[in-house]
């Protein structure tokens, strides 16, 4: 009776073993992308917390499988790595990006978001990884000059490059429209101050809907007829050029050719001044606006684009020197629900009949101007 329980066990563990074996069995990482991925581990501090992230790596019989290592993805066809995703590991310090990372070719996916690499030079070499689709290093404290070789990856469709130290500034963007399959670039906080240009590079990327230039010293766009003529792209749906020197309205001029199409737009703490008086009125599809913290001056209704009315969800003009009343008819806004208006010039009575359909509203900041409030006790 025992001996057939035993026979028994083993078959089944057999079987498990075998059925373990074929499953797998494609998924088997070769030697070369193995050593690139110890050799990258070793770039990395190993303290008691990265010794868990990393407990699957290792050269030990049991660990041949890269695969299945922490963070590490591979094409489940040919078993080359195909991911190499450390996101979240916010702790994770290193010294250096091994330059064995070269090995892995077949990578389309490569995130060390927020890894501290104590500002170790940006390895260049990453311009010949030519399958990456996603490249984020952003937060990633690396030195060096910003590496423009980015612009051989062909096939990048995210690229995010930004709050990163690099040392200098971005000379100019003329790598960029090789990068025809972008639909996302961050390249906050470089030193873009050079590059006047700016709006051609990104009106060539036909397919671009997210545009993050935070922080970069960015200049405003030199005069109207260097920016007509443009092929332009009409996906963007995401605009955030907050914190830079922006001062001229031919920055809305380049916006309003994004009409249809954008849904986000910031522009706080720029210098920005004047605006033709219909700028915003074609901005139909917006639902955040942020125009804080500029010199904007004239009529409140000048930057509200009244055809948003029924899509605007945020609207944060504060700090800027609006005059005038505010209409009634922001009443109708029914999605808004962030509103901020302070520290302008605004004058004249606000009544029930300015929140008339306000019912989503979850934030309200009138203060520093010379309103009168007038409500009924209900
Ligand atoms: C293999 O990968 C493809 C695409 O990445 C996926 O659609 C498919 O489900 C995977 N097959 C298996 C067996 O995991
Ligand atoms: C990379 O990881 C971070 C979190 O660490 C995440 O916020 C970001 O979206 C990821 N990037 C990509 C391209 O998936
Ligand atoms: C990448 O681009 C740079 C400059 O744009 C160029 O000098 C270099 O030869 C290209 N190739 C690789 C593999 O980086
Ligand atoms: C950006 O670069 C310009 C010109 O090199 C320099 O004057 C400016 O101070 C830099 N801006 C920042 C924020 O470092
Ligand atoms: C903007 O960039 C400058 C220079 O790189 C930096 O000192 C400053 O902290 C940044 N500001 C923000 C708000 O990120
Ligand atoms: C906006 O698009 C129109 C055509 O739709 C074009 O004539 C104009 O030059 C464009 N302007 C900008 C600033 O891109
Ligand atoms: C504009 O884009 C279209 C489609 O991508 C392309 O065929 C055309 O050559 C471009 N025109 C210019 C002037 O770049
Ligand atoms: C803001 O604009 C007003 C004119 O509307 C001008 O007098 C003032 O100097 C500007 N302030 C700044 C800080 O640029
Ligand atoms: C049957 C079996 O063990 N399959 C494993 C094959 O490898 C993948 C990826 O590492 C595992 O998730 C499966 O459990």
């Amino acid at each position: 009776m025992g001996g057939i329980m035993v026979l028994l066990l083993l078959i089944i563990t057999l079987h498990v073993n075998l059925g373990h074996d074929d499953a797998n069995m494609t998924m088997r990482c070769t030697d070369k992308e193995r050593e690139a991925l110890l050799a990258f581990k070793q770039g990395l501090i190993m303290d008691e917390h990265s010794q868990v992230i990393f407990s699957s790596w290792g050269t030990e019989a049991a660990k041949q499988d890269c695969c299945r290592w922490e963070g590490v993805s591979c094409d489940n066809q040919t078993g080359h790595v195909v991911q190499l995703d450390l996101r979240g590991n916010y702790y994770l310090q290193g010294t250096m990006i091994s330059p064995k990372l070269i090995e892995l070719k077949h990578l389309k996916y490569l995130n060390l978001s927020r890894i501290d690499f104590g500002g170790s030079q940006v390895p260049y070499f990453i311009g010949s990884l030519t399958n990456l689709r996603y490249l984020d290093l952003s937060w990633c404290s690396l030195g060096g000059k910003f590496p423009i070789q980015v612009g051989n990856l062909t096939n990048l469709q995210h690229l995010d490059l930004g709050y990163i130290d690099f040392s200098g500034n971005v000379e100019n963007l003329d790598w960029l429209p090789r990068l025809s399959s972008l639909t996302y670039l961050d390249l906050s906080d470089n030193n873009l101050s050079n590059v006047f240009y700016w709006p051609e590079a990104v009106n060539k990327l036909p397919k671009l809907t997210t545009l993050r230039l935070q922080n970069c010293s960015l200049p405003s766009p030199p005069v109207r007829s260097t920016l007509s003529n443009i092929n332009s792209s009409k996906s963007l749906s995401s605009i955030d050029l907050s914190l830079n020197r922006l001062s001229t309205s031919s920055i809305f001029l380049w916006m309003s050719n994004y009409s249809t199409s954008l849904v986000d737009l910031y522009l706080f703490f720029n210098q920005l001044e004047g605006a033709e008086p219909h700028s915003f009125s074609t901005l139909c599809s917006l639902q955040s606006l942020d125009l804080s913290g500029n010199n904007l001056s004239g009529q409140f209704s000048r930057f509200v684009p009244t055809c948003a009315q029924n899509s605007l969800e945020s609207l944060w003009l504060h700090g800027n020197q609006l005059s005038g009343r505010i209409p009634e008819s922001i009443g109708q806004m029914s999605k808004l629900e962030h509103l901020n208006l302070g520290m302008n010039a605004l004058e004249g009575v606000i009544s029930d009949s300015h929140f008339s359909k306000l019912s989503k509203l979850s934030y309200l900041d009138l203060s520093s101007n010379s309103l009168v409030l007038n409500f009924q006790s209900n």
